[in-house]
């Protein structure tokens, strides 16, 4: 899929209702975990922008960062913590870096707030 491709996913996607991360969740799709605990899970992405690239999510659903709550405050570090045991599994010695789309022009496709963990290559910055 190319980045345009990512691009008008996150244009057409809404806000609201059941995502494709609730029903990996709830098993309704396969996917294969490579952490989880009580308050998330992570997995690889299925259109990897770097040779390593997994998402977090939380169980909770929330649906993107602008709406998370200061009752959210320890899960979101958390999010950040669980991703950061991964990297360490995945032995990313040099380095990552940690995303989260927000809405429309966050280029947000999926309403279930996650975090990239993008790795595996030198990253440009400043991102498109
Ligand atoms: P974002 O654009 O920030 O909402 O990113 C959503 C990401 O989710 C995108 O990089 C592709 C990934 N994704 C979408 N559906 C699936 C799926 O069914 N399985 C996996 N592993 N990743 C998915």
């Amino acid at each position: 899929m190319s980045n345009s491709d990512e691009v008008q996913k996150a244009q057409q996607a809404q806000p609201g209702g059941d995502t494709i991360f609730g029903k990996i969740l709830r098993g309704e799709i396969p996917c294969k975990f490579i952490y989880e605990d009580d308050e998330c899970v992570a997995f690889h992405d299925v259109a990897p922008q770097a040779p390593v690239h997994f998402l977090v999510i939380p169980r909770k659903p929330i649906p993107q960062l602008s709406k998370a709550s200061t009752e959210d405050e320890k899960l979101l570090g958390h999010l950040m913590l669980a991703g950061k045991k991964v990297a360490e599994t995945l032995d990313l010695k040099d380095g990552y870096r940690v995303v989260i789309n927000d809405g429309k022009l966050g280029c947000q496709s999926v309403y279930h707030l996650h975090l990239h963990f993008l790795s595996g290559r030198q990253l440009g910055w400043p991102p498109g």
